[in-house]
């Protein structure tokens, strides 16, 4: 099956239609793998890339991202038993006083898409709320997420309480945010920043090969 068709319907926003195309393109034995990573996510990139540079407003990459997690429920069941295999798990959640949640979510979608159990923990988690969720489910990768400049301290804040916790080497730290930077991610001793949802995945598998 032709899978610019679903990548089309998911930057048009039409939660239906994908909906659609995606069960057509399971029924039609498409890999669910491929229909993730050659159809979906490439449109979530492009909506990215179309939001950024001002050809997407905010209701339509809303609406393309419900259209996307409505795709991603009846999906995910069937990526699981797929050869994605068990990637790790993943803790993410948006920093104390902050309440932005789209970009976080999506970066969510894409790790949940890339096989990784994700624990989405929410916005505005205190610092404990991570260090807590950390010690509590082990993850191999925490995610956080800052939208203002005002909050973007606190990702410093969440890696030096694991320090003083004992357990900041058994987790990649992951950050990222609209004013997120790879300098700022170096600062403050972060494992890795990445620019948007769509190249998280990927930027964090290289890290973890080189690592081995
Ligand atoms: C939508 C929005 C809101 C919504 C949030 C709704 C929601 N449920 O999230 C509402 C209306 C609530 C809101 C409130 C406010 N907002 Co606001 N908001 C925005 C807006 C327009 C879009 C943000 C967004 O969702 N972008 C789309 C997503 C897809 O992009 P993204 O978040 O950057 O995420 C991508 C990457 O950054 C990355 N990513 C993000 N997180 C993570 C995490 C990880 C681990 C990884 C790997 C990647 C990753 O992947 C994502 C996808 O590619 C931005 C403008 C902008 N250009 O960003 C302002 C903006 C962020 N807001 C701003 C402000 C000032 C506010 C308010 C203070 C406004 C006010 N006066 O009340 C409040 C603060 C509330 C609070 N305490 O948080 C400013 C911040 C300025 C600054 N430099 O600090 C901005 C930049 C607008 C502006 N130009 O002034 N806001």
């Amino acid at each position: 099956m032709d899978l610019t068709k679903i990548t089309e319907a998911l930057i048009a926003g039409k939660a239906d239609q994908l909906k659609e195309l995606v069960e057509e393109a399971v029924n039609s034995k498409t890999n669910p793998a491929d229909i993730l990573n050659k159809g979906l996510l490439p449109g979530m990139d492009a909506v990215g890339q179309k939001w950024k540079a001002g050809d997407m407003f905010m209701p339509e990459v809303l609406r393309s991202a419900k259209a996307m997690s409505t795709s991603m429920d009846y999906l995910r069941p069937l990526l699981k038993d797929d050869d994605l295999g068990n990637a790790g798990s993943m803790v993410i959640g948006t920093v104390a006083g902050d309440l932005h949640d789209i970009g976080k979510d999506l970066a969510a979608m894409m790790f949940e898409g890339a096989g990784y159990k994700v624990i989405n923990i929410g916005i505005d988690q205190s610092n404990e709320n991570f260090v807590d969720a950390v010690k509590e489910y082990k993850p191999s990768l925490l995610g956080m997420s800052a939208l203002l400049t005002t909050t973007m301290p606190r990702m410093g804040e969440v890696i030096n309480s694991l320090k003083e916790a004992g357990i900041r080497d058994q987790v990649t730290v992951i950050i990222g945010g609209a004013p997120v930077t790879e300098e700022f991610a170096k600062e403050i001793g972060a494992d890795l920043y990445a620019p948007n949802a769509g190249t998280a995945v990927e930027i964090t598998k290289e890290y973890l090969m080189q690592k081995q």
